[in-house]
């Protein structure tokens, strides 16, 4: 089966549809929400939660929602003059090239704390919305994506090892690719064992993930993702592209792939025919 994107889609904008919140802001938070982000994370979720059996509910489409809404409060944020500085993503002016930078870094702020008044509404008990919120807060956080960012800052113009790389990116791009796979076992109240698995499942993946945006910053026609070179390119910062070379990063994102796909067939009550699709889609040949 699989699941309704429409349902997630109405879920993702319905907070911002609210007369309540203010016209401009509205505005700018919806444009960057339907700006056309592949949902990986939140639809990552939503599988996980089909492939161990569950009936998807409207609280599960929230618990998605909330997720991208901080991807996406962060990719507002990561495009500002202060940090990347890109004009372009998903080939569609920045948020603040299209609105103002104050207006981008409002609806920054308003996609980092709308999503746990969703959590905190939603239709699920009590026990598994606390742990969700500390979660999506980790992964998000000092703890996780913001202190991933920070590493990255402080790493401008320097030479990472691969250990320093594999931190950098654990924090910054793994945290939240983590929090469907530990999010999905808090959910199914999975034992806290089970729940690790799926943590270390997650990180694998969120590793290939980062390696995969690598190869595609120097492979890809920027024309055709929609987006401009990162400083990582234009300065020369460590890849896994820069540290293993251009096959070897291709070898690694397709080992990485593989393990997550090996990791996930060992789960107990687990069957997840669109997961492993999914998965296969992030192959770069
Ligand atoms: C306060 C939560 C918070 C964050 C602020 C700016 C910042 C700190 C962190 C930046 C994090 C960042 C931009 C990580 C990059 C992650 C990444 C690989 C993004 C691309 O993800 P895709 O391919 O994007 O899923 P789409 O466009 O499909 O949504």
């Amino acid at each position: 089966m699989t699941i309704d994107k429409n349902q997630l889609e109405n879920e993702l904008v319905k907070f911002y549809k609210q007369s309540d919140v203010p016209a401009h802001l509205q505005e700018s938070v919806l444009y960057s929400l339907t700006a056309g982000g592949k949902r990986v994370r939140p639809v990552l979720f939503l599988e996980l939660l089909e492939a161990f059996g569950v009936q998807l509910e409207k609280a599960h489409f929230q618990v998605a929602a909330a997720l991208e809404m901080i991807h996406t409060g962060s990719l507002i944020h990561d495009d500002l003059p202060a940090m990347d500085d890109d004009n372009y993503r998903r080939g569609k002016l920045t948020n603040h090239v299209k609105f103002d930078e104050a207006t981008a870094i409002l609806a920054g702020d308003a996609l980092f704390l709308d999503p746990y008044y969703v959590l905190a509404s939603c239709d699920l008990p009590a026990e598994i919305v606390v742990a969700l919120v500390r979660e999506l807060s980790f992964a998000s956080g000092s703890l996780g994506m913001v202190a991933g960012q920070v590493l990255d800052m402080e790493a401008e113009g320097k030479k990472l090892n691969l250990a320093e790389m594999e931190r950098l990116h654990q924090l910054k791009t793994g945290r939240l690719l983590t929090f469907p796979f530990v999010a999905a076992g808090i959910v199914t109240e999975k034992s806290e064992k089970s729940i690790r698995q799926l943590r270390a499942i997650g990180e694998l993946l969120g590793l290939a993930f980062q390696i995969r945006d690598d190869i595609l910053d120097v492979t890809a026609d920027f024309d055709d993702i929609g987006k401009t070179p990162g400083k990582d390119v234009l300065e020369e910062k460590s890849t896994y592209v820069s540290l293993l070379g251009l096959e070897g990063a291709k070898n690694e994102l397709s080992k990485d792939l593989t393990e997550v796909k090996k990791l996930l067939t060992e789960l107990s009550n687990f069957s997840g025919e669109e997961i492993f699709k999914l998965i296969d889609s992030l192959e770069l040949k």
